[in-house]
């Protein structure tokens, strides 16, 4: 692409606030902050094992998982970038127990940022796909040190949200509520790019995604519609269906936004206290806001994901989103069976 024809994130950013008035000024910095902060990541996860940064952090995190070290430094990158810019009024992280205040030393702003500094963080290293997954929310009026209640917001409060993959290229995708875009990282001038706007995601789908090891866990209508899946031309779909599974969820989200697809994480009844693997918060509420924003849809199986109102910050939930035919069927059969 010729340099005067590219549309650089900044540029897309000035244009939504001055000429269509969708965002402020605060939502603009906003986003070019954590626009930077991902550049960072992206860099100290391209680095790989030069950068002594792989493996565990010998540390767990509030749901007990083991923290990859490059998770620590993707959280602290996002912390440090977005603390003193005045534009925020606190932030939470899916790697930290409590809502992270800002400095009593820095102004504060009118926003809460919310995000997951790295996601599919057992793949690092492998060497496969990682991202970072962000969601944005006003405030509530009168609340000047935010506490975990502030952030319980549903979905549908959202004023931005998105998500960098940190892949064969680091590609942002953003949507401030009219559309998505995406914008591919330049490398060698340090800037992301505009490369798509307005993606849609097809409505059906010959593509599904989900951890298949967990058969024998789900319940009865997930395996229902799994089965006529594999059943492929015989069976009552009368079509074959093709199985992607990254372990990654902004990859799987990535390749479902870029050719269409279904991403599953089910409820588990392997552990009947967790109602599924994904966090509300850090990782369904902005996937979805995105997957909806690009003509798709995205449930828990038996409600709209936006609109749940949350009750804790960490709180888990099946994830069924993409192809929008795909999720209105198998959200049918749960509906059906209940
Ligand atoms: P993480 O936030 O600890 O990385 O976990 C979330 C990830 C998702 O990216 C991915 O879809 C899922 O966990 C994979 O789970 P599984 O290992 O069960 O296949
Ligand atoms: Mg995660």
């Amino acid at each position: 692409m010729p340099s005067t024809s590219r549309v650089s994130l900044t540029r897309f950013l000035i244009e939504e606030q001055r000429d269509k008035g969708h965002i402020n000024g605060d939502l603009r910095l906003l986003i070019e902050v954590v626009a930077r902060a991902c550049k960072r990541i992206s860099i100290a996860v391209g680095k790989g094992a030069l950068g002594g940064v792989l493996g565990s952090a010998g540390t767990e995190n509030v749901q007990g998982e083991t923290q990859k070290k490059l998770d620590v430094v993707s959280n602290e990158i996002l912390l440090e970038a977005n603390e003193w810019g005045g534009h925020l009024a606190a932030l939470a992280s899916e790697e930290m127990d409590d809502p992270h205040p800002i400095p009593h030393r820095y102004p504060k702003g009118e926003y809460l940022l919310v995000f997951d500094p790295l996601d599919g963080s057992s793949n690092i290293d492998v060497n496969i796909s990682v991202g970072t997954i962000f969601s944005v929310l006003r405030c509530p009026d009168g609340v000047s040190e935010p506490d975990e209640k502030a952030f319980l917001q549903p979905g549908t409060q959202q004023v931005a949200a998105g998500y960098a993959v940190y892949g064969s290229s680091t590609v942002l995708v953003l949507t401030l509520g009219d559309g998505v875009h995406t914008f591919t990282l330049d490398r060698e001038q340090g800037s992301f790019i505009l490369t798509g706007s307005n993606l849609q995601i097809p409505a059906d789908t010959g593509e599904f995604a989900i951890n298949m090891s967990n058969i024998r866990h789900w319940e009865p209508p997930m395996r229902r519609y799994i089965d006529e899946l594999l059943a492929g031309k015989t069976g009552p779909r009368g079509r074959d269906f093709n199985m992607r599974w990254v372990a990654s969820m902004v990859a799987d989200v990535h390749r479902i936004l870029t050719r269409g697809g279904i991403f599953i994480y089910p409820r588990d009844l392997k552990d009947p206290s967790k109602p599924g693997k994904l966090r509300l918060m850090y990782e369904a509420n902005p996937m979805a806001m995105i997957v909806e924003q690009a003509g798709g849809a995205a449930t828990t199986g038996r409600e709209r994901i936006l609109d749940i109102r949350p009750d804790k910050l960490h709180q888990r939930v099946p994830v069924f989103l993409g192809s929008r035919n795909e999720v209105k069927q198998v959200t049918a059969y749960h509906r059906e069976a209940d």
